[in-house]
């Protein structure tokens, strides 16, 4: 097995003490022996992308290594979103723990369980800006320098949480 770097996941939740759902979600990555956590972006707060009838979302980045494929790492994320109780109660509603791949090295994969790069990281500023935090000279596979990309989409209302205050 070789190392890829430059692996990122984004992480949301609306529901069940979303800060605390990103922190756990973060510990539990870095307990995994396969995975090595490299960066974790600050903790961001945006309105929902989406019916707008739900909580407010929290949301981040971390940077991992990993000598795991993209398809066991992606088995990983879905073990913690299982212990952490995830419930998904609608299309595009709210939920409990959301844990995606967003960038997986330079690899591009479009299968039944994943497309990578995420097709959403353009549009998304949830995602882009707290990227951009932790990989400001990243180059996403298909779509490029991440520069462009963040100042071709709008904040949307997304605020950067300062956990001393929490
Ligand atoms: N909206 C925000 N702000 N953050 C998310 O993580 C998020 N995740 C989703 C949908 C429902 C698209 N909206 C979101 O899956």
């Amino acid at each position: 097995m070789y190392q890829v770097n430059n692996i990122f996941i984004g992480l949301g939740s609306n529901l069940s003490d979303p800060i605390q759902q990103v922190l756990m979600a973060m510990e539990a990555l870095q307990a995994i022996p396969e995975i090595a956590v490299v960066q974790k972006s600050s903790l961001y707060a945006s309105p929902p992308m989406g019916p707008q009838d739900q909580p407010d979302y929290i949301n981040a980045v971390v940077e991992l290594s990993s000598d795991l494929s993209a398809h066991a790492l992606l088995d990983c994320l879905q073990a913690i979103e299982q212990q952490q109780g995830r419930v998904r109660l609608r299309h595009w509603g709210e939920r409990t723990l959301d844990l995606d791949i967003l960038v997986f090295g330079e690899h591009e994969i479009n299968d039944e369980r994943l497309v990578i790069p995420h097709p959403g990281i353009i549009e998304r500023a949830f995602v882009l800006y707290p990227l951009a935090e932790i990989a400001p000279d990243l180059i996403i596979p298909q779509f490029g320098h991440i520069v462009p990309l963040v100042q071709n989409c709008s904040r949307s209302g997304l605020n950067k949480i300062n956990l001393d205050l929490i």
